[in-house]
Order: structure tokens, then C-alpha cells, then sequence
């Protein structure tokens, strides 16, 4: 058993949390605990920090951190920084972008804030309802005299449609820019994920796949950007006493840098874990009217860091709202990542109220979508146990809609 369970598995309806019972868990199960990699040599490289009393400021592990990832990548430059979104936001000034800037609404809101915080406008773009990334056939339509570039997401780490947006791109003279924070390890068309466009982001957040506690990345091939976004983290400084352009402090600390490069080193068992928690979702939720786990095609090497359940409300006959209900109660923290879209959060449902009209896609696929708990912290009996609970509140969806009032998801 589990050992967050508090109880055997259920055998009846009467048994869901949602019609009285105990929950399936005694301690909230998250969609992202943390991976950890082997305590023993991070707390070796710990030691070795305080030993050396060099915290911060180009350290040898944010150098090794660095050379690592890029090696990792197969890409010139890794510059390190204190997290994704502030990485985004360094990029986004060296490539000079200005003006519009082409997005996907369905992402994390750290992309566009990481325009708009500049003064960049987000235009924003629908997806493609089989990948949730951005739909490059409807990239053009949106392209004016005052768009700088396309900044494309590569979400739940499967690519975007990477060789049609670089032609795009050139056609049009645009930069063109990766949010990988999903895609750490995965690869296009043989090559790992890192590589394409002008730049690409990666994130080492706590929940991210490889994680430095916080912690982010810049990697490009461009040995004139490398040089301008590892000015600009640090301030502008050239040297001592010496600034020679407007910067801020992106820098990644020794101590995040010695928890990625020990997780670094987990890659091929986090990969294996979180491979076996998809396969074991893909047969407990397989054949339940309406639900499916999203795929990943063979040659992407995915990461497999989210488990992506997309809900058919009219054949399952329970929402995914209602099917999110069910498993709190469960103590299950499943999430609606990217729900609402971000054209839907502020200042962009202010700025443009009608932006819903030309995104369809999106806001039907955020409707649709639940992320499942898995990762490291994620046992085999802990994913029985939600598929049954998931498969029994759709089999017994009268009695579910009856209890929380056939409630559809809000807007
Ligand atoms: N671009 C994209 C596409 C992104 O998804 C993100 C971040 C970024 C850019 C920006 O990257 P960073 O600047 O963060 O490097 C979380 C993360 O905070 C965020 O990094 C991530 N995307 C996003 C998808 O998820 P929340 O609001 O869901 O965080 P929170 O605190 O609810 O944590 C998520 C789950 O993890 C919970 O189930 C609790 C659990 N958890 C969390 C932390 C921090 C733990 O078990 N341990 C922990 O230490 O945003």
C-alpha cells in the first residue's frame, strides 16, 4: 500500500470522498513534487561551496553546470540563469525585440509577462488541438509592421512545429524564440530540444523536470547573443569597475547550480520513472468513456514530466471540473494547467477583451485539459488508485452530477 493511503481501495461509489467517505489520501498528492538526485553528492558539493566560501558570481559549478547542459544539448552556449522567466525576459532584450511579438495563450503566463513587463504586446495565437502547441498555419495572419518575432512554447516538452516556424521567421525577417521550460531532454527530428531558432529558454524550477531549485537558462549557437545575454545578467559589468550596458541580476546561485548538475546526473532514471508512471496512466484510464492521456510520438524522446488527461465532457458526461472535484476530494491535486489561457488573465483580458473570438482552440482545449500528479514522488499504487477513482466517478456520473449540482466549467 501506498504510503500516503489511509485506506484499502474503494470498492463502491458509496466509497468517493465526494459522497461522504474519508479521502483516497491522507497527505495532498501534487502534480509536481520535486525530483531529487542523489542526496549524498549534493550534500558533497554543498560542502564544498561552504567550504570554499564561493556562493555566487561565476562559480566552478554554475561553469560545470553550463558546460554540462551544453554538451547535454549539443549546442555552443548555456548561460545560466536565476530562473526561466527572467531568462525569457534577457533574451527577449538582447534579440532587441520590440513592437508585437507572436505567442501561444495556452502556456504558462511567465511567457507573455515576459513581453509585456518590456513593453512588448503578446499577439496571440491559437494551437493545434493534437499538440496544444502553437498552430504555425495561423502565425501569418497575425504578422504586421510592428511584429519583432515568434516566441513558441514547446508544451508537456512535445516540440513545436519548429522547421514551419523558422521559415516563417526568414520569410519575414523575424527572430524566433523557444520557451523550453517543458522540454528539457526532448528531442525535434533527431535533435535534442535546445538547439533551434535563435535562442531557446529552459527552466530548472523546482517542479520542472531537471531542477535546480530555481533556476533557468539561455542556449543558442550564437556566439554574439551568448555574449550580449551574459553581459546583460550581470548587470552589464565587462569587468571590475567596468559597465558597458544596461543589465539586471539574472545570475544562478552555486547552490542551485550543485542541485542541477546532481539532478543532471538522475536524467536517465527520472526519464525511466516518469516513462513507467505514463504507461501505467495509459492502461488504468484506458477504454473510460471520454477520457484520454495525451501521446508522445517515439522520436521525441519525451521527458514525460506531465501526465496530460484531456476530458470529452459529452461522452465521459462529467466535466473536467467535475472530474477535478472528485479527485480533491480524494486529496488528489490534480491542475487545469493552462486554464483559463492567458488571453484571459490580466492585463491581457483587459487589453484585449475579445481575444477569445480568434483563439477557439485554445479555450476548448483548457477546458478540457487535467495534469495528473507523477514524477518521483508518485508511487505505482498511489496512479492505481486515481485510475479507479477516475474510472468510477465516470461509470457512476449521475450519481457525481447529482452531488455537485451537474456544475459545467466556469469561465
Ligand atoms: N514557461 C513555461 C511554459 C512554464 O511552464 C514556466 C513555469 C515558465 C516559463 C517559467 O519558469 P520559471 O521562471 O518558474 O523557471 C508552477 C511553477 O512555479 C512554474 O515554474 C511552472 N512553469 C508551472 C507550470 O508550475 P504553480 O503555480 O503550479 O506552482 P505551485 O507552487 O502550485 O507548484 C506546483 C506543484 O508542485 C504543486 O502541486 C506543489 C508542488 N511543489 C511545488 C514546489 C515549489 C512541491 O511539491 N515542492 C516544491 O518545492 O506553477
Amino acid at each position: 500500500m501506498s504510503r500516503h493511503s489511509v485506506r484499502p481501495a474503494k470498492k463502491s461509489v458509496s466509497d468517493l470522498a465526494l459522497f461522504g467517505s474519508g479521502p483516497a489520501f491522507k497527505d495532498p498528492l501534487h502534480v509536481g513534487r520535486p525530483n531529487i538526485g542523489n542526496r549524498r553528492d549534493f550534500r558533497r558539493r554543498v560542502d564544498d561551496i561552504l567550504d570554499r566560501r564561493w556562493l555566487t558570481n561565476g562559480g566552478p559549478y554554475v561553469e560545470e553546470f553550463e558546460r554540462r547542459v551544453a554538451e547535454f544539448i549539443g549546442v555552443k552556449h548555456c548561460i545560466a540563469t536565476c530562473n526561466a522567466t527572467v531568462a525569457l525576459g534577457i533574451v527577449i532584450r538582447a534579440l532587441g525585440l520590440a513592437g508585437e511579438v507572436i505567442v501561444p495563450s495556452f502556456t504558462f503566463v511567465a511567457t507573455a509577462h515576459a513581453l509585456q513587463w518590456q513593453g512588448i504586446t503578446p499577439v496571440f495565437c491559437d494551437i493545434d488541438p493534437r499538440t496544444h502547441n502553437i498552430d504555425h498555419r495561423k502565425v501569418e495572419g497575425l504578422i504586421t509592421s510592428r511584429t519583432s518575432g515568434i516566441l513558441g512554447v514547446h508544451l508537456w516538452g512535445r516540440p513545436c512545429p519548429i522547421a514551419q516556424l523558422q521559415t516563417l521567421a526568414n520569410r519575414h525577417g523575424l527572430a524566433l524564440l523557444f520557451d523550453a521550460a517543458h522540454a528539457f531532454a526532448c528531442r525535434y527530428r533527431g535533435r535534442r530540444i535546445g538547439g533551434f531558432g535563435d535562442a531557446e529558454v529552459l527552466s530548472f524550477h523546482a517542479t520542472k523536470f531537471i531542477n535546480a531549485g530555481e533556476g533557468g537558462a539561455v542556449v543558442t549557437d550564437d556566439d554574439d547573443l551568448a555574449a550580449e545575454i551574459r553581459l546583460m545578467k550581470n548587470f552589464g559589468f565587462s569587468g571590475f569597475d567596468k559597465v558597458i550596458s544596461i543589465g539586471i541580476n539574472g545570475k544562478m546561485s552555486e547552490l542551485s547550480a550543485a542541485m542541477g548538475l546532481t539532478n543532471l546526473e538522475s536524467v536517465d532514471r527520472f526519464t525511466r520513472i516518469n516513462r513507467g508512471n505514463f504507461e501505467l496512466y495509459g492502461e488504468g484510464l484506458s477504454n473510460i468513456a471520454g477520457l484520454s492521456v495525451i501521446r508522445h510520438d517515439e522520436k521525441e524522446n519525451s521527458n514525460y514530466q506531465y501526465v496530460v488527461l484531456e476530458v470529452d465532457a459529452a461522452k465521459a458526461r462529467l466535466t473536467r471540473d467535475q472530474l477535478l472535484a472528485v479527485l480533491q476530494a480524494e486529496n488528489v491535486l490534480a491542475r487545469r494547467y493552462f486554464y483559463p489561457g492567458v488571453h484571459r488573465m490580466e492585463p491581457y483580458c483587459s487589453h484585449f477583451p475579445k481575444a477569445g473570438f480568434r483563439l477557439p482552440i485554445t479555450e476548448a482545449v483548457a477546458d478540457r485539459v487535467l495534469v495528473l500528479p507523477t514524477g518521483t514522488g508518485v508511487t505505482k499504487a498511489d496512479i492505481r488508485k486515481i485510475c479507479a477513482i477516475l474510472r468510477k466517478a465516470v461509470v457512476q456520473h449521475r450519481e457525481v452530477s447529482a452531488t455537485l449540482g451537474g456544475q459545467s466549467n466556469p469561465r
